[in-house]
């Protein structure tokens, strides 16, 4: 069987792995880094936590394909990290949380519906192929979502909002699908 037949519809297998995002690249300044969770959560607290702290937290590895809705497909990536659950254990959303909205540095964003942050390969990851993440890839947290296109794959993450009702994130409100499932080929927001 070719190789492609595993893939989700209109998707190849590139010969490198690229590095796509819109804008700079931030430099990671671990002293003023902080990770948020805030909205929804069950205890109305938002919670803020340091490097030291997030580095301390336990991680787990995913292994995955990494889906770009420019049609490449990356297989097999091996992340390690925080998974979702874990984060949601640890700050628990609201029972009328419904979606959550992933924001990184300069105000990109992306937004998840709750089941999609809760699924069991979610996480925020810190490595990749058993080596930290370099700057350009996201770190020092990125989220991925494998099932889904990777633009929900936020990188540079800084805060995870829970939310009651769902919005849009970055590219969701400039034309892409809100929901992103690269094997019903969710590309754009027409077809919604
Ligand atoms: N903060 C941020 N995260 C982002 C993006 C971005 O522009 N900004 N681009 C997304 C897109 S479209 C893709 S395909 C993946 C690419 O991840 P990679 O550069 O590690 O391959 O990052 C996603 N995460
Ligand atoms: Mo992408």
């Amino acid at each position: 069987m070719a190789p492609e037949e595993h893939l989700p519809p209109g998707q190849h297998v590139p010969r490198t792995w690229p590095v796509l995002h819109y804008g700079p690249v931030p430099k990671f300044r671990p002293e003023r880094w902080d990770l948020r969770v805030h909205g929804a959560t069950a205890s109305g607290q938002e919670c803020r936590w340091t490097w030291a702290e997030v580095d301390a937290i336990s991680r787990d590895q995913v292994i995955a394909d990494f889906h770009c809705v420019t049609k490449f497909t990356i297989p097999g990536v091996r992340w390690e990290g925080i998974l979702a659950t874990t984060l949601a254990g640890l700050v628990p959303p609201a029972g009328e949380a419904t979606h959550v909205m992933v924001w990184a540095e300069y105000g990109y964003s992306a937004n998840l519906r709750m089941s999609d942050f809760l699924a069991d390969t979610t996480l925020l990851a810190t490595h990749r192929d058993g080596e930290r993440l370099t700057a350009d890839h996201g770190a020092p947290v990125r989220m991925v979502v494998p099932h889904l296109y990777a633009w929900k794959s936020v990188k540079w993450v800084r805060a995870i909002e829970y939310l009651v009702a769902d919005r849009r994130g970055f590219w969701e409100e400039r034309g892409y699908h809100n929901v992103a499932d690269p094997w019903l080929e969710q590309r754009y927001s027409y077809q919604e």
